[in-house]
């Protein structure tokens, strides 16, 4: 166990450091205080929910691992929620997807949920101080197939239209519940193993399916669209790629999420953030950490994620930022993924926070490269490190490591018994 004291005084040390370059820690800890992860409520059962219990996951996505103690019921992720938020310091959102929705053991079919079988989350979140997101689900239902808002086949298509519209109304009761936006994500699995003759046609009737699930406007909740570049069987096309939601978005001022598994392994996601702050009305990420396709695996304190958390801040647009994670890891305790992933992004937009942005600028104005570079390249080894022990401290949860004994100790207590 660490010391308070000794974190006391690291931070002390850290902040006269940091001082000298003109960064203000109390200040970036504040700011820090205000980010809120929205923590995705399908890391704790492998992507199950709670529709059918036994269902499959289709959609061309995959948690792969069987590690034990995996949450069975509404009740059992709800405490693994619980657990692992009170490992993560800060105020934070949970996202949920349409199949966890309370259906009381009864079947309800994705074209007929309502907010009433969404109620005891609302209620739940208030009691726990979370805010809700939402999003639909297309994927793992028999209607799934290879495609859904883009199939010709208009009863099927009519079916998803249905349901994606339902999930913007439930997500509308929950911003009205909450009294703050409810952040609506709409992914849809759409797309073809092989070359398709017909990229035009499923474009123009995704394009046409948005059209009307949008008609309808709604105060208490944010339209997000998030694209991708391809899926397991679904190689050679995506009907919602990054180029279609786009430019939907920019015409129709929808918010873009960009997943970070979701683009080919080189690109800069961090650059694209910039961009879509001028031409969409916010961002959505689900930070994730693909290893050599979009696998899931839990997101951590690498480069990709410290790039975009460092162009979020000096963006200077935090507040147009939605920041919610995306990754399914079925391999190592569960509760420890959110933890270590959660803990990583705000570690992240913690260095971003710490950046002597005014001098790297002034360099940057005068020509001086060379300082530039110095001072990037000196900001990885100051010690950020005791200014996240701090803000540990202040949240009252544990420093460093601490956390890996509670975590077992749930292990032993609650899911090894599952
Ligand atoms: C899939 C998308 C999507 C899902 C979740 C479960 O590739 O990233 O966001 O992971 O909706
Ligand atoms: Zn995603």
């Amino acid at each position: 166990m660490v010391n308070n004291q000794t974190v006391q005084k690291a931070y002390d040390l850290a902040k006269e450091r940091y001082a000298a370059l003109g960064v203000d820690t109390d200040a970036a800890l504040k700011q820090l205080q205000k980010i809120a992860i929205s923590l995705h409520c399908w890391q704790a059962d492998d992507v199950t929910g709670f529709e059918n219990p036994d269902a499959t996951l289709s959609g061309g996505i995959q948690a792969t691992g069987n590690y034990p103690g995996k949450a069975r019921n509404i009740e059992e992720l709800r405490a693994d929620i619980l657990k692992a938020a009170s490992l993560i310091p800060g105020k934070h959102r949970l996202n949920l997807h349409a199949i966890y929705g309370d259906f009381g053991g009864v079947f309800v079919d994705r074209d007929q949920i309502e907010p009433k079988h969404f109620e005891s989350w609302m209620k739940w979140a208030k009691e726990n101080g979370f805010m809700l997101d939402f999003n639909s689900t297309s994927f793992s239902h028999p209607l799934s197939g290879e495609l859904t808002l883009a199939n010709p086949d208009p009863k099927i298509r009519k079916f998803w239209i249905e349901h994606t519209k339902r999930c913007r109304a439930i997500a509308e009761a929950m911003g009205k519940y909450q009294g703050s936006p409810c952040v609506m994500n709409l992914w849809i699995h759409d797309g073809s193993k092989d070359q398709t003759v017909n990229r035009l046609e499923y474009r123009r009737l995704l394009k046409e399916s948005l059209d009307e699930i949008f008609a309808t406007k709604y105060d208490n909740m944010k339209d997000c669209i998030e694209a991708k570049l391809f899926g397991i069987g679904a190689e050679s096309y995506t009907v919602g790629s990054y180029d279609f939601y786009l430019g939907y978005g920019a015409k129709n001022n929808k918010i873009v999420t960009l997943d970070t598994g979701h683009f080919h392994l080189t690109e800069s996601i961090a650059d694209k953030i910039s961009s879509l702050l001028l031409f969409t009305p916010e961002i959505m990420l689900h930070v994730s950490r693909p290893i050599r396709w979009d696998s899931d695996h839990v997101t951590l304190m690498n480069d990709d994620t410290l790039d975009l958390a460092k162009e979020i801040v000096r963006s200077g647009q935090m507040d147009r930022v939605n920041i919610g994670l995306d990754y399914f890891d079925a391999s190592i305790n569960r509760i420890g993924a959110y933890v270590i992933g959660t803990r990583a992004t705000q570690k992240c937009f913690l260095l971003g926070l710490l950046e002597p942005i005014k001098m790297l600028r002034q360099y940057e104005a005068e020509g001086k490269y060379f300082e530039r570079l110095a001072v990037l390249e000196e900001g990885k080894a100051m010690p950020w490190h005791a200014v996240w022990d701090m803000f540990c401290l202040n949240n009252n949860v544990p420093v460093g490591e601490g956390y890996i004994a509670d975590i077992q100790k749930y292990e032993v207590d609650v899911t090894s018994k599952r």
